[in-house]
């Protein structure tokens, strides 16, 4: 094959499982909603970035919907996004994935309204040996999942590079490659796949972590990952791929670019002052955070302790600090001790304070310490 330099470089931008339309409820009706909400708003900054880099074509390999029967509310927004793009010399491909397979009642079927609202320039892999030439250089193969489960590798169905064949061989599937969790259970996908049908990059989806298979073959086979975490675990993912071909039968430039606005992190608190580091942290309005507080407060400590939750979480008429939090208190613990209240209480308090004490130690002793707190509590803001 030559190696002949193109006129002028051919540039695709990789992404995929965008999930739209997944729900977050663990993250309460403001997380969940915030989350579901972010996967859109990261799609218009991958519609962004496409501009930005002036790309050819934008592939998104497959999970472009978290089910296989999206709510109309959710296909329609994707449609109001890519209608607010009028690209010309640029396209977008859309792959049916493991989540949102290409099966009766799904948007990608012929005549589903989502399919007769898309601009001209968006293409849906709706068939499975799906081809498109992208400008004049260029051959797109890609095959959709047509099933949520399959043991079939979507590799085995690209064809081969024909004999004297010296353009650019794009591939575009969804499934688990060899040597990733959970590879041989569905969709398995061939490393060698891009090198022995003589493709210059197969585009993957599926992973959410990003992941390069073979860095050093001259095919690369690549996952972007997706595009906004969808979970703790996610280590490398919140990038897209923009893939640069400069000389023809040579192996293109991959840049990563990071798309993800928001930080998933797991956070453990073993003392005040870890809590109070943590409500001053610069990053906490983009930030989805579990938090566990795992420390003995005093009442004076506890109090403060409650205030820098409220902080952090908000009110009905305060927005919190942090983007998205989820919270487990169930390791902090309330201490009282003998000075946390004045000497010059009046003596009815005094009385009740030390028969609330004596009561910590009895069966119902939680219950005696909330009512101190309570009464810490008022006295304080009596002052
Ligand atoms: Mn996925």
């Amino acid at each position: 094959m030559s190696t002949e330099i193109l006129a002028t470089p051919f540039k695709l931008l990789h992404t995929s499982d965008w999930h739209l339309g997944r729900g977050f409820p663990g993250f309460g009706n403001r997380g969940d909603t915030r989350l579901a909400h972010a996967r859109f708003q990261a799609v218009d900054r991958i519609l962004g970035a496409a501009e930005a880099h002036g790309v050819n074509a934008v592939l998104c390999a497959g999970d472009v919907f978290h089910e296989a029967t999206p709510s109309e509310e959710v296909w329609r927004k994707l449609v109001d996004q890519l209608r607010k793009r009028q690209w010309s010399n640029r396209v977008l491909v859309l792959l049916p994935g493991m989540h949102d397979p290409l099966v009766q009642g799904s948007p990608y079927s012929r005549g589903h309204p989502f399919r007769r609202a898309l601009p001209s320039w968006v293409h849906v892999v709706d068939r499975e040996r799906f081809e498109l030439q992208l400008g004049d250089r260029a051959t797109l193969h890609a095959v959709p999942c047509q099933a949520q489960a399959s043991e079939q590798d979507p590799t085995e169905l690209l064809p081969d590079r024909e004999e004297g064949d010296q353009g650019l061989r794009i591939g575009l599937v969804h499934g688990r490659a060899e040597g990733l969790a959970g590879y041989e259970t569905n969709f398995p996908v061939s490393r060698e796949a891009a090198d022995r049908l003589g493709f210059d990059y197969i585009a993957l989806g599926d992973a959410h972590d990003r992941v390069v298979l073979n860095p050093d073959s001259p095919a690369p086979m690549v996952y972007s990952g997706t595009p906004e975490l969808t979970s703790f675990g996610e280590q490398s993912a919140g990038t897209v791929s923009v893939v640069m071909f400069v000389r023809a039968g040579r192996k293109p430039q991959i840049q990563e670019e990071r798309v993800s606005r928001w930080i998933w992190r797991e956070e453990e608190c073993l003392s005040l002052e870890d809590l109070r580091r943590l409500c001053r942290d610069p990053n906490l309005a983009k930030s989805v955070i579990t938090l566990r507080l795992a420390f003995g407060a005093s009442l004076v400590d506890y109090v403060e302790v409650e205030s820098l939750l409220e902080m952090l979480e908000g009110t009905k008429t305060r927005p919190g600090k942090a983007g998205v939090i989820k919270l487990d208190s169930t390791g902090l613990t309330l201490t009282t001790s003998a000075g946390d209240f004045a000497a010059d209480l009046p003596e009815v308090l005094q009385g009740v304070v030390q028969r609330l004490k004596v009561a910590e130690g009895a069966t119902q002793g939680k219950v005696a310490t909330r009512a101190l707190l309570h009464l810490f509590r008022i006295l304080r803001q009596g002052t």
